[in-house]
């Protein structure tokens, strides 16, 4: 570490007991306006070097944010010291995925500053909307994996769970989604061009990450150490993100690793003329943390990739290393005072990582190692698609992470040879090995996570049976009682609260202000399922928020549309098995008919869609185009009028969605049955009243269960039927031939109606659902079409649609992530929270 070698990183007083508190611990205030003004002016003055005639809208959020942040960090320093007088066992989630969004209303929020705040900004001439608009989102994630992250760091720090949050400040985070003709084109997502208020740079807290060279050999079930020599060193430096939660009680840190070169530039080189060849190291180095992988299934398979698991893997398991030894002086006891999350197997490299680091560095034998790596780490899998676990081959792992490689070895050896004699046939063996042996030889991430920890989790009922009877069936057996399910849940704080201040305004007026502590009281609302009164509120509600968003949807899009009209909303990542492709069907099926009859008792809609496709995803940026183009024709058509619309909404993030969602009132959860692991946004959209259309897939089987099958719409084959259905050799031609109006549908697209420029343009998509149809779209198509036309029914009776909607709303409590933390506390972690 050549360049830090002069930086003392340890405090100047050592122990805490004899340090003075350098905030006092002064109770939760919410300041006076006045003093947030003044507090406010100062940022701008002496943090930004401004006055409020030369103030540009960005230096006011600036200044705002610090000014907020203050107070953040009050509660973040006692936070840390009523820690470690705990001295209790802390939590660290690993994560390569934190979908955050933007933090100011967070901070706000959780402090009860939004008021005294827009008072005092307002008193200076400046509208703090305006202000949350400008923060750009931190998008350092792709979808539900990341956001489930960052609800989950709000619900620690609402919980006062001593917790790291462990992942990468990506340079740059998820794509910027540009749609030109329909097309979805990618952009740089340039969060860092303002800088970030809410980080704190920590140039002293820098761990080297080595890659390559050569690894001494050691023998299995010895306990020496191996030796490491490695052939390349890169930095991981520090950023803390202070997370606060609930009342501003408690904060933890979100400590996101930035990569930084040995050299920053090769003197001599330059020196000698070379001038670019001089920065070539830098830039491979730093491009570690240069961007975030834009896949939320597909694993890539890079080099890069790789680097960037083991970079942040072993920066954050040095890092609470250290952290554990300076507080608790040995190592034996890291089961006892920490634990170790691995959010899905991206970080799962810590299991070798963490034996490495006790076996070579800290010198531990390799049996009371295993104790402590497989005590201390639990590891949670968010995928079934077998194309999506990840799986390193083993030629790239000896090259770049040789020592790493040696250790599996052994601990598959070890594993394999301690199975159980019914688990020791070839066939059983091959399922069970860590290594694939199958064509190239790789190394299964899902198996080396397993087997590393102590607990593994699915993320709904569903989800952690199909995992117990298909990826970890072996594995289950062999480890009986590992498997745990943990299903999923959302913010409220910021899935209701900061997204619909409407909905929770009248939620505190009909049930209490406690509410907002103890959703359980949402249940008291079942009193006002069939009050009229309260019927009316929660319309004008929505209506109101309906209004907003088609005002956003006019200006940006230019596109009309009538509040009145039921919004019909499908947003998440675009994916052929969460099936879009099926709803655009049914919307041109709708068109097909509407046209047909003009007396067609269609419900006015608007079908929103949004949502991402990976930049290498061909097939779902064809359905994004035919989104498009199907809202171009039928938008267009005089002969619709309002009765029908179709939006695609683009560059869906998390403020976006904090914006359609209290605006919903159809929530599309079409997945093929199966495939959807839990989902979240099902749990975010329903919490605001919407209904949901849906399969029985992931969470959604939870949801029918909590809200009663009365008030949801499900529909279509269930996972079992599925199977049965492809044993049976079933085509969507058959599908096809047995229904004239998907007939219809299909046979519209490949007309061209939608794509006159290039007739064929969507026969990629009709050649798929026509043939093997993996997703079972138009399997599944009758059902579905059936299923609207209930909605519309019911749309229709709108005393039993509201009725339907308020015990969505009441019923949704048990969805909160502050649960499902309780949950992973209690029995995953084994952690108590301050109290
Ligand atoms: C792996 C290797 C290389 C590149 C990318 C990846 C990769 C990245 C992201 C693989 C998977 C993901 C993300 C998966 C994900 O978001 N899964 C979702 O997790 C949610 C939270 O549990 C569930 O609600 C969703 O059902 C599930 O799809």
């Amino acid at each position: 570490m050549k360049r830090f070698e002069r930086l003392d990183v340890t405090p100047i007083r050592k122990t805490r007991e004899k340090a003075p508190p350098s905030v006092e611990r002064r109770p939760v205030v919410v300041p006076r306006p006045e003093a947030l003004r003044q507090a406010i002016l100062d940022k701008l003055a002496y943090a930004l070097g401004k006055d409020v005639a030369s103030a540009t809208p960005h230096d006011w959020l600036f200044a705002t944010a610090l000014a907020v942040r203050n107070h953040i960090v009050d509660s973040w320093v006692a936070s840390e010291q009523r820690t470690d007088e705990a001295g209790g066992k802390r939590v660290y989630y690993l994560s390569i995925e934190f979908l955050i969004g933007r933090l100011l209303f967070d901070g706000l929020g959780n402090l009860g500053l939004t008021e005294p705040v827009r008072e005092a900004l307002s008193s200076l001439g400046v509208d703090l909307d305006e202000l949350r608009a400008l923060e750009p989102d931190a998008a350092l994630g792709n979808g539900g994996l990341g956001r489930l992250a960052a609800c989950f760091m709000d619900s620690m720090a609402s919980l006062a769970l001593p917790t790291f949050g462990y992942g990468i400040r990506y340079q740059f985070g998820l794509f910027k989604q540009i749609i030109e003709d329909g097309w979805q084109t990618e952009a740089p997502d340039r969060w860092l061009d303002f800088g970030n208020p809410w980080e704190f740079k920590r140039p002293e807290i820098v761990y080297p990450i080595h890659f390559g060279g050569t690894a001494e050999a050691i023998e299995a079930e010895h306990a020496k150490p191996g030796a490491w020599y490695y052939a390349e060193t890169i930095l991981a430096m520090a950023y803390d993100t202070p997370i606060v939660g609930w009342r501003g009680k408690h904060a933890n840190t979100l400590r996101l690793w930035s990569a930084l070169a040995e050299e920053p530039i090769a003197l001599a080189t330059f020196n000698q003329g070379d001038h670019l060849g001089a920065m070539a190291a830098r830039d491979t180095a730093e491009a570690i943390s240069d961007v975030l992988y834009p896949s939320d299934d597909n694993p890539a398979g890079e080099e890069l990739r790789l680097r960037q698991e083991f970079f942040f893997t072993s920066a954050s398991l040095q890092d609470l290393l250290q952290r554990h030894i300076a507080t608790f002086g040995d190592i034996a006891s890291l089961p006892d005072k920490a634990a170790i999350h691995l959010n899905d197997t991206h970080p799962a490299l810590a299991v070798a990582e963490l034996m490495r680091l006790l076996l070579d560095e800290h010198h531990v034998a390799w049996e009371e190692a295993w104790r402590i790596t497989s005590q201390t780490l639990n590891y949670t899998n968010h995928t079934l698609l077998p194309e999506a676990l990840e799986t390193w081959p083993v030629a790239l792992l000896a090259r770049l992470l040789p020592r790493h490689l040696q250790i599996i070895y052994t601990i598959n050896y070890d594993h394999l040879k301690s199975l159980p004699d019914g688990l020791k046939a070839p066939e059983s063996i091959a399922a069970l090995s860590l290594i694939e042996e199958r064509g190239e030889r790789r190394v299964r991430m899902g198996h080396l996570a397993f087997v590393g920890s102590r607990r593994i989790n699915g993320v709904s009922a569903l989800h952690t049976d199909l995992l117990r009877r298909t990826v970890f069936h072996d594995l289950d057996r062999a480890y009986p009682g590992r498997i745990v399910n943990k299903t999923n849940g959302i913010s409220f704080r910021r899935w209701l609260h900061e997204a619909n201040p409407a909905l929770t305004k009248l939620l505190v007026e009909t049930v209490s202000p406690t509410i907002l502590d103890d959703p359980s009281l949402l249940r008291k609302l079942e009193a006002f399922a069939d009050d009229p009164a309260f019927h009316a509120k929660l319309r004008a509600t929505r209506l109101a928020n309906k209004e907003a968003l088609a005002k956003r949807i006019g200006a940006r899009l230019d596109i009309h549309l009538d509040p009145q009209a039921l919004f019909d909303v499908h947003i998440k990542r675009i994916h052929e098995y969460k099936r879009q492709l099926l709803n655009i069907i049914e919307a041109i099926a709708l068109y097909l008919e509407i046209l047909d009859k003009p007396g067609f008792a269609a419900v006015p809609r608007v079908k929103i869609f949004a949502g991402k496709a990976a930049a290498s995803y061909w097939h779902a940026k064809l359905i994004i185009k035919l989104a498009n183009a199907v809202a171009d024709v039928v938008n267009k058509d005089p002969r619709i009028g309002d009765r029908l619309k179709l939006v695609f909404v683009p560059n869906y993030n998390v403020s976006i969605a904090e914006a359609i969602i209290p605006a919903t009132d159809l929530s599309e959860q079409i997945s093929t049955a199966g495939m959807e692991a839990s989902g979240t946004g099902n749990m975010k959209l329903a919490l605001n009243g919407a209904l949901t259309i849906g399969t029985l897939d992931g969470a959604n089987v939870e949801i029918r269960e909590h809200v009663a099958a009365d008030n949801i719409f499900i529909f279509g084959a269930v996972t079992e039927e599925i199977a049965q259905k492809r044993k049976s050799g079933f085509t969507g031609a058959e599908a096809k031939a047995a229904s004239p109006r998907l007939a219809r549908a299909l046979d519209a697209i490949a007309a061209g109606v939608f794509s006159p420029d290039d007739k064929g343009r969507f026969k990629p998509l009709l050649d798929a659902v026509l043939g093997y149809d993996p997703f079972m779209v138009v399997a599944d198509f009758d059902a579905y079409w059936d299923a609207q036309r209930k909605v519309d029914a019911l749309w229709n009776e709108p005393e039993h649609w509201w009725r339907a909607a308020t015990l969505n709303i009441a019923r949704m409590a048990w969805f909160s992530s502050d649960r499902t933390i309780r949950e992973y506390a209690d029995e995953i972690w084994r952690a108590k929270t301050l109290p």
